[in-house]
């Protein structure tokens, strides 16, 4: 059985903390948060990503940049011992939004306008300088991440697309603290104040924003040494309920509202039974359809019944509301206004 396809990229330049975001992110939820925990799909993957990890933990040496070719990740998210979906992660060179950039430029953009999720990766320390006082060279970066945005958003529309979450990840978030004196919530609302200018993407009618901080500890800036007990982590694991929320969110309303009519005569009067790994492939696969135009239609074997399908949505239903509560409390933009996840 396929569980659903979560297609996430993130835009940003290059040193904004993407690599190191996704590794953090990995060693996280490897060992689980709760009732979630990630699993790569290739065994080796997980090698490599742990070693990658234990030797900046344990051994304060930096990830090396992804100079390279971009890289892609596949991994299982798990509840408990179902298998509630595939995540579909490409850690790009901060280069590739530049248009003119070469070869992964175009691989690029056709990737984004495919994305369920969109991650605009602000980086926190070039935050901080514009905080400061010298907003000088990252007004070009933030720009050209607007720009991407906005072109794969249209490029959704007109393709009749449902349109992706929206997430502005705030990296390093470590070394906005003590800004000037001030804490980290004052340096955290001034930049919310700041943020509809910075990212255009926020004002655009119709769309909604989630601001997540995040951080991997206290390892100072590029050349700062650090030990073991600095890296902790905090928050990776938000972008990825998010993106999961909105999307079930989406994907329950659309159902509810084409359910077929009662029958007058109930077929049943308890619901049927199912796995949750059985509901979210039965209720998401229509937006596996919309992700592969060409495919055929819902095969037999997930096609439900009235009863079946109201069962499955409950059942998603309860696991969407477990999720979103531990979203409570942070900034979201709609149509540029902030507010809070209730
Ligand atoms: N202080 C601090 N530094 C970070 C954090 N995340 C990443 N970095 C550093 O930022 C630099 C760039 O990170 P990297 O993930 O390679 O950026 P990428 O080019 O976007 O993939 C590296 O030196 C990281 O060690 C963080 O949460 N806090
Ligand atoms: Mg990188």
């Amino acid at each position: 059985m396929t569980v659903p396809t979560i297609t996430i990229t993130m835009v940003g330049g290059q040193h904004s903390g993407k690599t190191v975001f996704l590794h953090a992110l990995y060693a996280m939820l490897s060992a689980g948060v709760d009732e979630l925990a990630l699993l790569t799909v290739d065994p080796d993957q997980d090698t490599l990503m742990m070693r990658a990890w234990l030797g900046m933990k344990e051994r304060g040496i930096r990830l090396t940049a992804t100079d390279g070719e971009q890289r892609k990740y596949r991994f299982w998210l798990t509840d408990g011992f179902d298998t509630i979906a595939d995540l579909d992660i490409v850690d790009f060179r901060g280069s590739a939004m530049i248009a003119a950039s070469g070869p992964d430029a175009p691989v690029f953009r056709e990737r984004l306008v495919g994305s369920d999720c969109i991650v605009m990766v602000l980086n926190g320390e070039h935050l901080r300088a514009h905080l400061a006082g010298s907003p000088g060279s990252y007004s070009e970066e933030l720009r050209q991440i607007g720009t991407n945005v906005r072109r794969a958003l249209r490029d959704r529309h007109d393709a009749g697309r449902p349109d992706p979450s929206l997430i502005v990840m705030i990296t390093k978030a470590d070394l906005l603290h003590g800004l000037g004196g001030a804490t980290l919530r004052e340096t955290m609302t001034r930049i919310e104040q700041e943020l509809p200018d910075l990212v255009t993407v926020i004002g655009v009618p119709g769309a909604t924003v989630l601001v997540c901080p995040v951080t991997v500890g206290d390892i100072g800036e590029r050349e700062d040494t650090f030990t073991a007990a600095d890296v902790r982590p905090r928050h990776m694991e938000r972008p990825l309920i998010y993106a999961l929320v909105r999307l079930l969110e989406a994907e329950i309303a659309r159902r509810t509202a084409a359910l077929p009519p009662a029958p007058i005569v109930p077929v049943s009067a308890s619901p049927p039974r199912m796995t949750l790994v059985r509901a979210m492939t039965s209720l998401l696969s229509a937006q596996l359809r919309w992700a592969r135009a060409a495919a055929p239609a819902l095969p037999p074997d997930l096609a439900l019944t009235r009863e079946a399908e109201l069962a499955a949505l409950a059942q998603v239903g309860e696991l969407t509301t477990r999720l979103r509560s531990r979203l409570r409390g942070m900034t979201v933009f709609v149509d540029g206004e902030r507010t809070e996840i209730v």
